[in-house]
């Protein structure tokens, strides 16, 4: 298997969130972002194997999974600058990305909220007999909420087309996962629900289309099947919040040491698949990416003032 595409896709991701990173610290992105840096290689293995017409279901830290399953960057960046040329037209921002035309139905600020929507998906999948797949990508505070368990089940009784991706970076804000769960994580879970589950090294690309390979095969054969991903979030919480306060240097230290960019890169120049001086000028190329991205971003105006209650739910004339 040739691995640059997915060597692209997750430096594009982390390329861009450094980008929204530089945005949002000199004030042009709204209120914070919950970047996808570090977790790069779990979303670019799943949507490797989605076909365009297959659905996922995102969290708050959404972008890495919009850009993996194929939408625009300028359109991601534009909505979360608030600008009027973005997804939702700028009204949902960093943490509502949507693209339905790729299938991508939204990020959520709710933690665990991805689960039952994508059940709710893959039912109608199933009832419509149309083939595809819904993905529920959630973090590993998603498992101590209720909807987690009700997907679960519902995924397992009725023979889903789904696939379930719980994101293990093991903080929950500051909190570790060891401090919140007494179980033994996500993939044990899904089998007592009686589903499949597999455990990978999120951090390892070339695991993460292995197991993903299988997975989103399985989950078309309407046999629902949950992956648990061992990561590591690079930043704090969001893109604002310092992580010094509650992570050692040694855990720090630890983080760049399991990038999964370099990672790959060494994989690359090992079996020779890429050249030093070859990655060199894919980054030249996907920072050129995201340049346009910025430009096309800055360009779009914010959506109107009398625009305000158009596109969007729970608004009246009137307010309320
Ligand atoms: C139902 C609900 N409870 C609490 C919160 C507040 N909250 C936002 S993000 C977060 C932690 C999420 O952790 P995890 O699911 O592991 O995702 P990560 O941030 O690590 O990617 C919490 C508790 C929320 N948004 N929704
Ligand atoms: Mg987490």
């Amino acid at each position: 298997m040739q691995y640059l595409p997915s060597y692209r896709k997750m430096l594009l991701i982390l390329r861009f969130e450094e980008r929204v990173a530089e945005l949002q610290r000199t004030g042009q992105v709204p209120g914070f972002a919950h970047l996808y840096w570090g977790q790069e290689a779990i979303a670019v293995g799943i949507c490797h194997w989605l076909r365009p017409e297959d659905y996922v279901l995102s969290t708050h830290r959404g972008h890495g999974h919009c850009l993996a399953k194929g939408a625009e960057p300028g359109r991601v960046l534009a909505e979360i600058m608030g600008r009027s040329d973005g997804y939702c037209r700028g009204k949902g921002g960093s943490m509502h990305v949507a693209a339905f035309d790729q299938g991508i139905l939204g990020a959520n600020g709710i933690v665990a909220a991805s689960l039952p929507i994508a059940t709710g998906v893959a039912l109608s999948n199933r009832l419509e007999g149309n083939g595809r797949v819904a993905v529920a990508f959630f973090g590993d505070a998603a498992v101590e909420e209720g909807p987690f368990h009700e997907s679960l089940n519902l995924a397992s009784l009725w023979d889903l087309p789904l696939l379930f991706v719980c994101e293990d970076n093991q903080y929950a804000i500051s909190v570790t996962v060891d401090k919140r769960q007494g179980g033994k994580g996500a993939a044990a879970i899904a089998q007592a629900h009686g589903l499949e589950s597999r455990k990978v090294d999120g951090n390892d690309v070339v695991a993460m289309l292995d197991a993903s390979q299988w997975a989103v095969a399985r989950a078309r054969e309407c046999s629902p099947v949950l992956l648990e991903c061992a990561t590591i979030r690079w930043g704090g919480h969001h893109s604002a919040q310092p992580t010094r306060r509650y992570r050692s240097t040694e855990e720090l230290e630890a983080t760049q040491a399991a990038c999964p960019i370099a990672r790959l890169e060494k994989r690359l120049i090992a079996e020779g698949e890429a050249t030093m001086e070859e990655l060199a000028e894919i980054n030249t190329e996907i920072v050129a990416q995201v340049d346009e991205a910025e430009r096309f971003a800055r360009q779009s105006p914010f959506p109107k003032p009398d625009e305000a209650t158009q596109d969007v739910y729970a608004a009246q004339e009137g307010g309320g």
